[in-house]
């Protein structure tokens, strides 16, 4: 008999409500959930199709072993766990654990059993091979916050539902459905803003889903900082700040003065496209404003100057009075305050050592995906030589695929927990089969800490794991006992594991829950939150109308409580991106298209989302084709990094001079939908290396790389 199930979506930052129906252990049917509090009754296609993905075809359901001519084969989890241990002790033997790494993928963020797993056993090995994707998409929050807030984990939210005047700078939230802030329909809560007459202004190099929705100011991919810098240029100027607020909250005005003067209106003007009058407008605007959020994402987030764009964004509002205000940018409230715990404990680190080839500070204990490659080829002591991939394609999804795939060549031992066999766990010794969310306890651990309307929701599996398929962090934790060692970072999780002790993450997450701010602290508490508790409620759980303010001073984490507006790291970059100059081979600029019914670099093997022909595609105005003598039809996009050949569109949303490329695309492996589909990788074209990547915080360089166009199959040099 068919049963109801409530859950929420573990695909995007949105972590919409969804109603599962369950016929004889199957999800037959998803739909969206209408009393879910935050999305109410939105879901969007890709959450909707979840259950083609739990039971396709293709997906990997035993482990399964390389063999010598590159077919794989399946096996037993003892054969495959006990290959697996006894290569990693060789490894060890040989080289100490300090040999051993792991990286992990964008997924994680729904996963928390597994991320406590990858992350203990990172930090049980105490080597400094651990990649995140967080490389590829948001270290630059993270080294941001530590320089303004004095701690990495400081995350404040556009408080949209609020404002009067939303600057979206790099973000496309219509189709996105939010990223680094959790809003319930933030479509419809954008509307809202010109309704009750302010404004949305949205800086894009494309006229995307969300510009043509409200103001669109088109600029030049990667010169974000220049419009930014600029911005907050002509306020010091013209003296359009909150000089209380500033003498009430910060620290270092004249060193802010300083990185300003960098900012030459006329030069920011040319290098973004924008004219200076705007620029001043812009500026005006958002000082006039009773409220103002400032906000920016992906494309602000992955160009060369990453972490002084973000510290621009947040200086933007400091300044004008907007941080920690009703309707300008606010603290979050969350279920677990685990980046509250982890400031205090001094896990949220920034540069406590360095990676041994490139020299680029780690932020929170993980290396850049971009300094990989080099870590496996280049020789000497601490060269990593075995790798445990846990949900990332990196292949496709870190800079320099080509370079990627080499290096991942060349590991003693690679074993990939991956549901598909993609370009990236193709090339692994094993793929071991992992439940997917449908299949596992969740909590949106990442969202819970980011949401405007903050709330708590803890949810059983809806679903059995299909086949042989285990949980991330079981497998996980079956590869550490392997190795003598539990796959926890909590203080004496070593020592109790040597007697038989081990914390599952559920009843780790529990503590900290039962614990925390909202926690029922183990009985004292009358209406405090528990696992078992919220396991038996249907839905989310409301834990305040809107995020507080006026919370400032518990949320600062400098030595002298003062948010530090003066920055000599950030000074420096102003000065590397002062002295940079175009490149007269590669004229254009190229950023990323993301779209609605991808996710990143998989989803691509759901026919249901592929319907229609969906391809792989660039698009340039019809004048810069018309300058490179390029037609609608295949193009070749080469940049000082390597080339591919893709089909290109003429479309007039892209600014003349930019080149869109969808992104994730080129596939290989066993996902024979998504192989089908062709295409080519993004990052063919983009560069790993700690001297490619933003310095301050070792965030990839995807969007601004210069590229240049030609007819495909004509020689371009
Ligand atoms: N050029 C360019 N590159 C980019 C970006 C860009 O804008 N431009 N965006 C970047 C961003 S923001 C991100 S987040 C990264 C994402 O890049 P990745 O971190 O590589 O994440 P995905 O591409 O989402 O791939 C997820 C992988 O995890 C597997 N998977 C899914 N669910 C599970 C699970 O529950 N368990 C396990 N073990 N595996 C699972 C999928 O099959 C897939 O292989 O890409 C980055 N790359
Ligand atoms: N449908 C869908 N939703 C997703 C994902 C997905 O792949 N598909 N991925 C998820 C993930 S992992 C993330 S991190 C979020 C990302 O969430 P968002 O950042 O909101 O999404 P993007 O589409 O990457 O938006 C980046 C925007 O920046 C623009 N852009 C590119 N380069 C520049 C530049 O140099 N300057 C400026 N100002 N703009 C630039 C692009 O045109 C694009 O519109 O989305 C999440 N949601
Ligand atoms: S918007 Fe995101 S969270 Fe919501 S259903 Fe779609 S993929 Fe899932
Ligand atoms: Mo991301």
């Amino acid at each position: 008999m068919a049963v109801e199930k409530k859950t929420f979506c573990g695909i995007c930052e949105a972590s919409c409500g969804l109603i599962a129906t369950v016929d004889g252990g199957t999800v037959t049917e998803l739909r969206p959930d209408p009393d879910h509090l935050s999305s109410k009754g939105f879901a969007c296609i890709k959450g909707l199709s979840f259950n083609a993905v739990v039971g396709d075809p293709d997906r990997v359901t035993r482990p399964m072993r390389r063999l010598a001519n590159g077919e794989f084969a399946p096996a037993s989890w003892d054969e495959a766990l006990d290959d697996i241990g006894s290569r990693l002790r060789a490894v060890r033997d040989l080289h100490g654990t300090e040999a051993i790494g792991v990286a992990w993928g964008n997924p994680v963020a729904w996963n928390f059993t597994g991320s406590l797993a990858v992350s203990g056993l990172a930090s049980a090995l105490k080597t400094k091979h651990h990649y995140a994707s967080a490389s590829i998409d948001v270290n630059n929050y993270w080294a941001a916050a530590d320089m303004t807030y004095g701690a990495t984990t400081v995350n404040v939210l556009p408080d949209f539902a609020h404002t009067d005047f939303a600057l979206i700078v790099g973000a496309n939230p219509v189709v996105s459905h939010g990223s680094l802030v959790t809003t319930g329909r933030i479509r419809d809560v954008l509307r809202e803003i010109p309704k009750r007459g302010g404004r949305v202004v949205v800086v894009d190099p494309r006229r995307t889903e969300t510009a043509r929705m409200f103001e669109h100011v088109a600029i030049r991919p990667g010169a974000d900082a220049w419009l930014l810098g600029a911005m907050l240029r002509v306020l010091l100027d013209e003296g359009l700040v909150d000089s209380a607020a500033i003498e009430r909250t910060c620290s270092g005005l004249d060193g802010l003065r300083q990185l300003a003067a960098y900012f030459d209106i006329d030069r920011a003007a040319t290098e973004s496209g924008i004219p200076a009058t705007a620029i001043v407008e812009l500026a005006r605007s958002l000082a006039a404003s009773p409220t103002a959020s400032v906000y920016g994402r992906c494309g602000a987030s992955l160009s060369r100057y990453s972490t002084l764009t973000k510290f621009l964004l947040d200086a933007l509002a400091i300044v004008t009075g907007n941080l920690d205000r009703r309707g300008g940018m606010v603290f979050p409230f969350p279920m677990i305050d685990l980046d509250g715990m982890a400031a205090a404990m001094g896990l949220a680190s920034r540069g406590t050592w360095t990676t041994r080839v490139d020299g680029v500070a780690e932020i929170n204990g993980t290396a850049p995906l971009a300094c990989l490659p080099a870590e496996i080829t280049t020789p000497g002591p601490g060269r990593l030589r075995a790798l445990i991939t846990m949900s990332s394609n990196l292949v496709t999804s870190a800079p320099d695929s080509a370079k990627s795939a080499a290096a991942l060549r060349e590991l003693d031992l690679m074993v990939a927990l991956d549901p598909y066999i993609t370009e990236t766990s193709r090339l692994a010794d094993w793929v071991l089969p992992p439940a997917l969310w449908l299949e596992r306890e969740q909590i949106p651990i990442f969202t819970q800490g980011q949401t405007t309307e903050p709330n708590a929701q803890w949810v059983s599996p809806v679903v059995p794991p299909r086949g042989e398929a285990r949980e991330d962090w079981w497998i996980i934790d079956q590869i550490a006992r392997r190795l003598g060692l539990a796959a926890s970072a909590a203080p004496g999780a070593q020592v109790l594991a040597k007697f038989g002790i081990r914390l599952s993450p559920m009843t780790a997450m529990d503590l900290l829950l039962r614990m925390g701010p909202h926690g029922d602290r183990f009985g004292l508490r009358r209406n405090g939150l528990s696992r078992k508790k919220l396991l038996s409620t249907e839905g989310a759980v409301t834990l305040a109308e809107s995020c507080p303010v006026g919370v400032l001073a518990e949320k600062i984490h400098t030595p002298d409580g003062r948010i530090r507006l003066s920055q000599p790291e950030l000074i420096a970059e102003a000065q590397r991106m002062c002295a940079e100059t175009d490149s007269a081979d590669y004229p254009l600029r190229l950023f990323t298209i993301r779209e609605l019914r991808s996710h990143n670099s998989w989803l691509h093997n759901v026919p249901r989302l592929m319907s229609g022909g969906r391809r792989c595609r660039a698009f340039v105005h019809p004048e810069t084709a018309a300058a490179a003598a390029v037609n609608a039809g295949d193009v070749t996009i080469s940049s000082p990094w390597g080339r591919i050949d893709v089909p290109v569109e003429l479309d007039d949303a892209i600014a003349v001079g930019a080149v869109g490329l969808t992104q994730g695309w080129g596939h290989a492996g066993g996902w024979s939908v998504a192989v089908a589909a062709g295409g080519a990788s993004y990052n063919m074209l983009t560069p790993s290396g700690g001297d490619q990547v933003d310095r301050p915080s070792g965030n990839a360089f995807f969007n601004g790389v210069p590229v240049a166009i030609a007819p495909a199959a004509v020689s371009l040099r």
